[in-house]
């Protein structure tokens, strides 16, 4: 065994990690099935340019003989994912098998047929091209093209397209354009050209045809995008941190990349429906409806030979994911191993989560020594909340939370947990103390807190091993140590004094930031938004956005909510009247001001907990800080209102997109909105659009 997956290509920037992954394996006490290794998603390669494109920087870096600075000039990156229904399994530690499922999926280039319900990372450098063809092969599905068909009713599970989440790039034509539907039987090319000055980070990418998001993201249908960058920070000009996060050896630090993802799959009878059962309170009484009926919820057991579908929106209620009995995943695995960690180490974490509906908030804890290693086999998602309690009993790992959302941070900032809601990414720097098994848990959250509407519990999300070496006593210490080295190694002549000076004040990263802050004086009105859950109409749940909770509607495809003035830049106050949602905008990403908590708490500021929340604490910290996806939390029972400001720029690209929350489901019913960025008309106002 070589202690890495053979069958799943490797990340290529983390070039020169097989000896050490051999060592790992060598080194580790227990043996580990070789199908439990986590490995990062595989990669899609990197296409010839076309005639008229120079690799500057490529050949900057592989022939020493060109000194002269180049210009840096883009690259192309091809894919082509086909869209079919896919067959392969799902692990459940609970019974050891592997459970036959039948997704929608990729399948193409980068796509391993073994592992199809995760898509290749793309991996890209700012001011290249990413051409993505898509092939739709799913069965023919009226429901598309049906002009009765109501928006705000879920349909044309078939019918697909694609968001680049995250990047700045045009929202229009053949870009990142979400408003087309890619039917079944038709191909598409969609063209994302990645600006020159883009910033490097975490991004991802998944299908977005209101109606069927929900079921094909839910398929596993989801991929990374990694913009790497190469730009060193000068005296004028902020650079990317990836020119930092270098070791010795010229390399990058070791590199994880973890897309979680929830896949709530669920077996259909011989007769080819789901199987219902009656649902119970705590003391065993069958629960009635409204009209006194028994209430019933879908029965997730499968039988031996039938086979996992994600079909119904029975899926993907508030409760289903706790009641599925399934684990969020990995990179399509399930409690998966880290395996080739040291301690003291430096590793970057690059965190996505693209699942749908599960709040994961990752803690580090060394496992019992005395443990014996049946951890090796999983752990049963109802024996989850036990074995952690009894077998992961080290002290918390700190780690430094280094990026949001893509975006690089003005400073670290030191962690045990961190809560990540569907459409987050959070990039991590992580120093392991000591060898051993390390429990990754993903620790409860509150009720309004997470994006299951109830308080859930401890569940495992796979291992880190740790193999020999040196025991270190302070890890954020050692982090720092090693940060100021490859400054002194990396930075260049003029600036390296600056950067090590900001590394010492408590890891600063004043050089690295994309964005400049949005001042007072550049804030031209602000955006209203509330999201509302509306249970007027007892027949027919709405799902709505307004400027108020009197005025929420759901999604209308032929109206433009907001006209948006290119070149602005607006404070938007957002609210939820019912419940939590995730607030998300395509294009521009947004910087935040300030999240006010019922009591009147900024929660947005270091160290602030939500005491009207069982002193939650997920939005301590993130003042200031740029994200593109945002939890507005809301009651559900009138006990008080959240109010989240933010601030955003309309900048360099116009045309209309949308905001949506990023409960996919609540997307798929109408939490939805179209809005504009336009041209000025010299006159104060916009040009509207062609059509509206
Ligand atoms: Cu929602």
């Amino acid at each position: 065994m070589t202690g890495m997956r053979k069958d799943r290509p490797r990340y290529p920037y983390s070039l020169g990690l097989l000896a050490l992954a051999v060592m790992g394996a060598a080194t580790t006490a227990q043996a580990v099935e070789a199908s439990r290794l986590f490995s990062n998603p595989p990669s899609l390669e990197q296409q010839a340019p076309t005639a008229k494109v120079v690799e500057g920087t490529l050949l900057l870096k592989s022939n020493a003989a060109f000194q002269a600075p180049q210009p840096h000039v883009g690259r192309e990156r091809q894919l082509d994912l086909t869209i079919k229904y896919t067959k392969n399994h799902i692990r459940d530690p609970a019974t050891k098998e592997d459970v036959p499922v039948l997704l929608r999926s990729y399948v193409g280039t980068g796509v391993d047929p073994k592992a199809p319900f995760i898509a290749p990372t793309i991996d890209v450098t700012p001011g290249d091209t990413v051409r993505i063809t898509l092939n739709n092969q799913l069965p023919a599905d009226s429901s598309c093209t049906d002009h009765d068909s109501k928006p705000d009713v879920p349909h044309c599970f078939n019918g697909t397209n694609l968001h680049s989440h995250g990047l700045w790039v045009s929202p229009t034509g053949n870009s990142d354009n979400v408003l087309l539907s890619i039917n079944p039987g038709v191909s598409f090319q969609y063209e994302y050209n990645i600006p020159a000055d883009h910033p490097a980070g975490t991004f991802w990418y998944h299908p977005h045809r209101h109606g069927s998001t929900a079921i094909q993201v839910a398929s596993g249908m989801a991929g990374a995008l990694i913009i790497h960058g190469d730009r060193k920070p000068t005296r004028d000009t902020n650079g990317d941190i990836d020119t930092l996060l270098k070791g010795a050896d010229g390399q990058s630090f070791k590199e994880r990349l973890l897309v979680f993802q929830q896949i709530p799959y669920a077996c259909k009878d011989a007769a080819g429906n789901f199987r219902y059962k009656p649902v119970k309170d705590k003391d065993g009484k069958v629960v009635k409806d409204k009209d006194g009926k028994d209430k019933m919820t879908l029965d997730w057991t499968c039988k031996p030979g039938e086979v996992g579908v994600v079909e119904s929106f029975d899926q993907l209620q508030p409760s289903s994911w706790t009641d599925s009995g399934r684990y969020t995943s990995v990179n399509g695995l399930v409690q998966p191993i880290f395996n080739d960690a040291r301690p003291g180490q430096v590793e970057r974490w690059r965190l996505v989560h693209a699942g749908i509906r599960d709040t994961i908030r990752p803690l580090f804890r060394k496992l019992k020594d005395s443990a014996k290693p049946d951890s090796d086999k999983g752990i049963a998602a109802l024996a989850s909340a036990n074995f952690i309690e009894q077998q992961c009993t080290g002290e918390p790992v700190n780690y430094q939370v280094i990026a949001s959302d893509g975006l690089t941070m003005e400073q670290a900032q030191s962690r045990q947990v961190i809560t990540m809601q569907p459409g987050y990414r959070n990039d991590l720097l992580i120093v392991f103390p000591e060898p051993g098994r390390y429990c990754v848990t993903d620790e409860p959250s509150t009720a309004s807190g997470g994006v299951g509407q109830q308080a859930n519990g401890r569940q495992l999300l796979g291992f880190v091993d740790v193999g020999p070496g040196a025991k270190v006593a302070d890890t954020k210490a050692r982090l720092t140590q090693e940060l100021v080295a490859a400054a002194e190694r990396n930075m260049p002549a003029d600036i390296k004094a600056t950067v090590v000076a900001d590394l010492k004040k408590d890891l600063r990263f004043d050089k690295f930031i994309p964005h400049p802050s949005i001042a007072d004086s550049e804030i031209k009105g602000e955006q209203k938004l509330v999201f509302l859950i509306d249970f007027k109409d007892p027949d027919h749940t709405k799902f709505a956005v307004g400027t108020t909770a009197e005025n929420a509607v759901p999604y209308q495809p032929g109206v433009v909510d907001r006209h948006l003035k290119l070149g602005d830049a607006q404070t938007w106050v957002l609210q939820s009247a019912f419940a939590s949602h995730p607030f998300h905008i395509h294009v521009n990403p947004f910087q935040i001001e300030k999240i006010i908590g019922p009591d009147g708490v900024d929660l947005s500021a270091p160290g602030a907990v939500d005491k009207t929340d069982k002193n939650d604490a997920q939005y301590a910290g993130m003042k200031g800080v740029w994200k593109d996806t945002l939890f507005v939390k809301g009651k559900t029972d009138n006990s008080g209102v959240y109010t989240l400001y933010v601030r955003t720029r309309y900048q360099r690209y116009i045309g209309e997109f949308v905001l949506h929350c990023h409960i996919l489901d609540h997307e798929d019913q109408g939490m939805m909105q179209n809005v504009s960025i336009e041209l000025p008309d010299g006159a104060g106002g916009t040009t509207m659009g062609a059509h509206h």
